[in-house]
């Protein structure tokens, strides 16, 4: 079968281009660049209000010193507000929201993760600069978007 030379040239840059973004994958997610959501949990949001973990969402200490953060997203406001965890030990948080879609980014850190109704986003952080950061959702969610802002406040560890 006759190929025009250019027809040619395209197809192989093509395939090239195929194999280097496939290469691209499988190397950064091999060597832990990239996190894809591994961890598919799902909660009912109509019922939050008698969810174990989510009724009274708040922080928790766990054994080895690292801290649980559940934060429910709603129309338009984060719970808990404001948040205090110490610097520099890692803080998990358990994000879901409970109508609509909601955006959870620590403003100045690269915490920063979705809270949809239904799913549970989970990331971990560990926050080495004391202070206060505002929350801000970062997706368009109802009329008081704009106003829909929490705080997070990293205290200094005494020693
Ligand atoms: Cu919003």
């Amino acid at each position: 079968m006759h190929v025009e030379l250019y027809e040619r040239i395209w197809m192989w840059a093509a395939g090239a281009l195929v194999v280097v973004f496939i290469g691209v994958v499988v190397t950064t997610a091999a060597m832990g660049a990239i996190q894809p959501p591994s961890h598919i949990e799902t909660v009912n949001p109509a019922a939050l209000d008698q969810h174990p973990e989510f009724a009274a969402p708040d922080v928790k200490t766990n054994a080895d010193g690292s801290l649980t953060v559940a934060v429910v997203a709603a129309m338009f406001s984060f719970t808990p507000d404001p948040i205090e965890v110490p610097a520099g030990r890692p803080v998990t948080f358990r994000l879901t929201s409970s109508d609509v879609i909601h955006g959870f980014h620590v403003v100045g850190t690269n915490a920063n993760a979705m809270a949809v109704p239904g799913y549970v986003s989970q990331f971990t952080v560990t926050f080495t600069t004391p202070g206060e950061y505002p929350i801000a959702c970062h997706e368009y969610c109802g009329v008081m978007h704009h106003m829909m802002v929490g705080k997070l406040i990293v205290k200094a560890v005494e020693r």
